[in-house]
């Protein structure tokens, strides 16, 4: 079948000829978040066509942006073939798995998966923009990627590690290992 529904399935699940290597941001602030974020990292790690990964620490975050209670936040890097879009749609897939609701920005959520980087990927269409357009800018984002890549540099912003430094006042604890 090549028209509707199932055709665009099959147009998302076409993999890249080569691996690329992304970074994903975790975060949760409803529920038990902590396992909510270990959850969505083994389920990002099963994904189709993804493979190795790394995982950061787990960290309480004061929200940004937003009120409510205290975040857990994680990033993790994966090696995949799936392309950005089809990233995309997959990790909105986990979110609704874990029952994110969309009531408002910022608000309140069960559960939030953000493809931060794709490879060196700088895109900015309605649906995905590359790197996340925040992500330079919060601690939370920051400190768990510079833990597991602490030479990255984000296309358009910079060095992780000089970022970070810029951004010490916001509230972040590591809550795990
Ligand atoms: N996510 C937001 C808005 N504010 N604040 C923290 N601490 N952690 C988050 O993950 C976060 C936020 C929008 O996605
Ligand atoms: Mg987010
Ligand atoms: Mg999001």
């Amino acid at each position: 079948m090549t028209d509707g529904a199932s055709g665009e399935a099959d147009t998302l699940l076409q993999a890249n000829e080569e691996a690329v290597l992304a970074y994903i941001g975790l975060g949760a602030n409803l529920g038990d978040a902590a396992a909510t974020v270990h959850a969505a990292l083994d389920a990002v790690e099963r994904l189709a066509w993804t493979e190795a990964s790394l995982r950061s620490p787990l960290y309480r975050s004061a929200p940004i942006g937003g009120a409510g209670p205290d975040y857990v936040n994680a990033v993790m890097a994966v090696t995949t073939r799936l392309r950005a879009p089809a990233m995309l749609a997959l990790l909105q897939a986990i979110e609704h798995q874990h029952g994110r609701e969309r009531p408002y920005r910022n608000a309140p959520r069960s559960l939030d998966l953000d493809l931060l980087l794709y490879g060196d990927c700088v895109i900015d269409t309605p649906n995905l923009s590359l790197p996340h357009p925040r992500m330079h800018e919060r601690r939370f984002v920051l400190q768990p990627l510079s833990d597991i890549s602490p030479s990255l540099t984000i296309p358009g912003h910079g060095p992780v590690a000089r970022l970070l430094a810029g951004v010490a006042a916001q509230r972040l604890t590591r809550i795990d290992p």
